[in-house]
């Protein structure tokens, strides 16, 4: 197993669009397992293969207390999403030591592949919900402060890079 580099906010590489897994073979379950790995150890509850700078459609997220219930999305799909929204704070292992406010749909319905590459439906509502559309969010290139206001994410990109010159 391997402990992959997180890519920092705004690294032109987030805004990639992942393409689709074409076989989940040994490669994607290697790429899994190193993601798992580094989505615990950083700590955060959910990781997208473009954070690691591999731009293809791979999800994990794990909400349990105990960190043993991993969810593997493969390919996946908002197949429908609710008209209500909520607002929950978000943080972003792209962009660290930052957390806001971001209106999203409350309910989603997402299709996806599973480690034996079979398709599976589960309709999310809560902090599932939220951390699909987070989570699918930077599959198709967006970061969550992209949610925020102009001058929300002046200020924060003035934060990353004051925090980089100081390492
Ligand atoms: O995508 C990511 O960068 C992971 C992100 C997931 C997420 C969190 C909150 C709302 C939406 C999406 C994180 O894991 S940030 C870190 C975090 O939330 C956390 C870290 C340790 C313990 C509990 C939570
Ligand atoms: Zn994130």
């Amino acid at each position: 197993m391997a402990l992959l580099n997180i890519l920092r906010f705004p690294d032109p590489r987030l805004a990639t669009v992942a393409k689709p897994v074409q076989a989940v073979d040994e490669r994607i379950r290697t790429l899994v397992r190193d993601m798992a790995e580094t989505m615990y150890a950083a700590p955060g509850i959910g990781l997208a293969a473009t954070q690691v700078n591999v731009h293809e459609q791979v999800v994990v997220l794990d909400l349990s207390e105990t960190k043993d219930d991993l969810q593997v999305f493969i390919n996946p799909q908002i197949v429908a999403q609710s008209v209500e929204t909520e607002v929950c704070e978000e943080g972003c292992l792209s962009v660290p030591g930052i957390y806001d406010q971001v209106e999203r749909s409350m309910r989603v319905t997402v299709e996806a592949l599973d480690l034996d590459g079979k398709k599976f439906k589960v309709e999310a509502d809560g902090m599932l919900a939220v951390c699909l559309q987070h989570e699918i969010d930077h599959l198709q290139g967006t970061v969550f402060v992209e949610h925020l206001s102009r001058l929300k994410q002046t200020r924060i990109k003035t934060r990353l890079q004051k925090q980089a010159k100081a390492l």
